[in-house]
């Protein structure tokens, strides 16, 4: 059997993100008196225990490696849509009560469950992604996640071309990942929204290489897509707080 660590992507809370979201549109009202009403989700969230986190950073914040269009469609639509299907196949059943982790772990390979087990993982994959890219990113990893990196690739730069043979090895749509496998660090790739959690893996980093993730910056070049990412995207320090001790 998979040893099923848990693992924490460090999503904000449900209930903040909804705060978030409801104070953001309490400061878009113009008139002092509305903003006095009790201020309502907006009404296209679906109802269910699953938010949508925000972005860690502003739309705009990745351009021109990922444009505020690219996120604009893959937060605001693809990632959204993962949340409000997982909130419409979750409805009435005792699963809506699990993290999400849980969930994707409680599903996984599971025929009866795949579409929950899908959404779920995209969800969670969609959140994870995020936290791992930031504005002016890439350059060297701290010295504790360095050290790991020389221990099990060599290099940097041998770990940029593992996960750059993993993206362009993954036909159709997937992701790459950079993984803890006990005191070694691992590149795999999953298929669709298969997460390597449910191998007992502790995922480090993401890459999402579905096609709607570059398609509109960089059409059908995936190399560059994620050559950019690893170059100028990569959130080193998230990925080292993902360490397990
Ligand atoms: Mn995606």
């Amino acid at each position: 059997m998979f040893e099923h660590s848990r693992s924490e992507p460090q999503v904000m809370h449900p209930r903040r993100a909804v705060l978030q979201a409801a104070c953001a549109a309490v400061g878009a009202l113009s008139t002092p008196w509305l903003r006095a009403q009790t201020v309502s989700p907006p009404s296209s969230a679906a109802p269910g225990p699953h938010v949508l986190p925000p972005l860690p950073f502003a739309d705009n914040a990745l351009d021109p490696v990922m444009s505020a269009t690219t996120l604009g469609y893959h937060h605001g639509k693809h990632h959204k849509a993962y949340v409000d299907n997982l909130n419409k196949l979750l409805a009435g059943t005792e699963q809506a009560a699990l993290p999400l982790d849980k969930l994707i772990l409680a599903t996984s390979g599971r025929p009866d469950q795949q579409a929950v087990f899908n959404n779920a993982a995209q969800v969670w994959n969609h959140t994870f992604f995020w936290q791992g890219l930031k504005a002016q990113g890439g350059g060297e990893p701290p010295a504790a996640l360095m050290n790991k990196v020389k221990d099990s690739f060599g290099s940097v730069a041998q770990l940029k071309k593992d996960l750059l043979a993993a993206s362009l090895g993954q036909f159709g749509s997937g992701w790459a990942w950079l993984v803890q496998d006990g005191d070694r660090l691992k590149v795999v790739k999953s298929t669709g929204g298969d997460n390597p959690m449910t191998a007992g893996l502790k995922p480090l980093l993401a890459i999402d290489v579905w096609e709607h993730a570059y398609y509109l910056d960089y059409q059908n070049r995936r190399a560059d897509y994620v050559n950019a990412v690893l170059d100028k995207l990569v959130n080193w320090e998230f990925v080292a707080g993902q360490l397990k001790a």
